[in-house]
């Protein structure tokens, strides 16, 4: 399944372009209990970008999606399993997945949902989004073009509520900081300390966007249709948002007192420098 012109291992970020630098890409599907969606996100992400390869990270979900990924994996080489013990959220398991992506020599890591929320066919433009320089290419539903199908407008206030108090409390010019379908380029991932993202949920996404601010990295928003998922049940619970919310408060506020700091630091040496003058 790989493209004519791209030596083993190292196909290109676009199928077409053979004239592109060849890339690894890691697309790593976190799932609990997603036997009635990943066969299809799956196939549909080996048709859309077929020399992308799958790692699913598997919670022990107790409907059998692991056992199914471990079939799948065993009739294709381009589709690897981690199998972990118990569920302890979305942010541990992408740290594992982005782990073995590192260690594996993958160049471009993905983060994509097992439940048809993120379309694969739109995987391509985010690739794109690295491959011009971004060193996170964030799939965002709040920039022109960006959508959002059968949410209610409850669920709609909640991301636009919660990007927005991000943005403000964090200081980052983003629109969609809470949104999980994402690639990263390997040195971001390798510029992180994963022993210091503790968070899970929508609190994991603001974290990690967060500290690639912080860290200088290439931010770019590219828009993307976001689809509600039709089978199975969402992980999303109030806990999440609450966590989200409490953890962006706190680190808001140690930027400020940060800020206050070296402000205060700054006034004290001026004070001292015109006392000698
Ligand atoms: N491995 C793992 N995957 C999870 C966990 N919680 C959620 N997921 C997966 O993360 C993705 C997004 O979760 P979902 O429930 O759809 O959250 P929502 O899209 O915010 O409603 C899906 O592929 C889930 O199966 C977890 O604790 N462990
Ligand atoms: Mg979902």
């Amino acid at each position: 399944m790989q493209a004519a012109h791209s030596s083993p291992g190292r196909p290109s970020l676009a199928q077409s372009a053979s004239e592109r630098l060849s890339v690894r890409v890691l697309t790593i599907i976190p799932t609990y209990n997603e036997i009635e969606s990943l066969p299809r996100t799956v196939a549909r992400l080996r048709a859309a970008v077929p020399e992308a390869d799958i790692l699913v990270v598997d919670d022990s979900s107790p409907d059998g999606t692991g056992e199914w990924a471990d079939d799948m994996a065993s009739r294709d080489e381009r589709i690897h399993v981690m199998h972990r013990a118990g569920k302890e959220g979305l942010g541990a398991a992408y740290i594992a997945g982005f782990r073995y992506a590192l260690e594996n020599g993958y160049d471009v890591i993905v983060e994509h949902d097992a439940d048809g929320s993120h379309q694969p066919e739109q995987l391509p433009r985010l690739l794109k989004a690295v491959e011009d320089g971004a060193d996170l290419a964030i799939g965002s539903r709040w920039v022109p073009g960006g959508k959002i199908v059968n949410w209610p407008l409850s669920r709609k206030l909640i991301s636009r509520g919660g990007s927005f108090y991000s943005r403000v409390m964090l200081g980052m010019p983003l629109r969609d900081i809470t949104a999980g379908y994402r690639a990263y380029r390997r040195r971001a991932l390798e510029a992180l300390d994963f022993d210091e993202i503790e968070s899970v949920g929508y609190g994991f996404q603001v974290d990690m966007t967060f500290r690639m601010h912080k860290l200088g990295m290439k931010i770019v928003e590219v828009p993307i249709t976001f689809i509600e998922r039709e089978l199975g049940t969402s992980k999303m619970s109030g806990d999440i948002v609450r966590e989200a919310m409490v953890n962006v408060t706190r680190w808001g506020a140690g930027e400020r007192l940060g800020q206050a700091k070296r402000l205060g630091q700054g006034l004290s040496e001026r004070v001292r420098q015109a006392r000698r003058r």
